[in-house]
């Protein structure tokens, strides 16, 4: 049996149980999913400074699935806040939904497209399409316009036009395949990928998959060089609980 910490790095307990169901809907029957939040930081992350007060509570979940066994670990927003803080700290793989959703998108298509929420975070999305180096795959990116947290109002407006977009997107971009750009469209993937004919991909299931398979390989996060533990040195005040 292998436990995946799945860490929702918004603090809405509605939207990682939304993470959390998507994770579960395709992890293998091996597979247990413990889908967590931070207790405290920021209910929705749609910003820089929202992504670096997230950051914070990620590697706290990350010491504690550490320390509860997890084999692996998914950040499951999509500005993968604190990837690289969290696989120094991790022994674990840590996976990002923003890379896992990239990633896949380059097996399955030449180009994608994403669908995120707010333009303000598009900056966030296009950094990391640089970062990971997937830029020349991306064909456009599109934003919904409505906050994070209007996925889990309850209305069906958002997901409404996350459909839109995403018609919008096959019909305009040129693009084989769309990546959700948010955590809380996860549940979504499933019924537009069958509704629009082409791989409409989700991170969190994307990730779990590629969780399992690096723990079915037997490969951790890499201790050789800049992914090594953090060098010890005493955390203080706030951060007391991160040593
Ligand atoms: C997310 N924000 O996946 C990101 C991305 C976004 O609270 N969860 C968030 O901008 O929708």
């Amino acid at each position: 049996m292998s436990l995946i910490q799945v860490i929702n790095p918004n603090t809405s307990l509605a939207m990682t149980e939304t993470i959390g169901a998507a994770a579960r809907a395709v992890a293998a029957p091996g597979t247990e999913i413990l889908a967590v939040c931070p207790t405290h930081g920021v209910e929705s992350i749609e910003g820089h400074f929202d992504e670096a007060i997230a950051a914070i509570g990620v590697l706290e979940q990350v010491k504690r699935g550490k320390a509860q066994g997890v084999s692996g670990h998914i950040i499951a927003c999509f500005g993968d806040p604190g990837l690289l803080a969290a696989r120094e700290l991790a022994s674990g793989p840590v996976i990002g939904i923003a890379e896992a959703a990239m990633q896949t998108a380059t097996l399955v298509a030449t180009r994608f497209s994403i669908v995120t929420t707010l333009p303000r975070t598009l900056v966030i999305a296009r950094h990391l399409l640089q970062q990971y180096g997937f830029t020349h795959h991306c064909a456009a990116l599109h934003a919904i316009d409505l906050p994070v947290l209007a996925l889990e109002d309850g209305s069906g407006v958002a997901q409404e036009k996350v459909r839109q977009r995403c018609m919008q997107a096959k019909r305009e971009d040129g693009s084989g395949a769309i990546v959700l750009g948010c955590g809380g469209m996860a549940t979504l993937a499933q019924d537009l990928t069958k509704e629009l004919g082409i791989p409409v991909i989700d991170g969190v299931s994307a990730a779990v998959k590629m969780v399992e398979s690096l723990v079915a390989l037997g490969f951790g996060t890499s201790k050789h060089g800049d992914l090594d533990y953090p060098l010890e040195k005493p955390l203080s005040g706030a951060f007391q609980h991160l040593n």
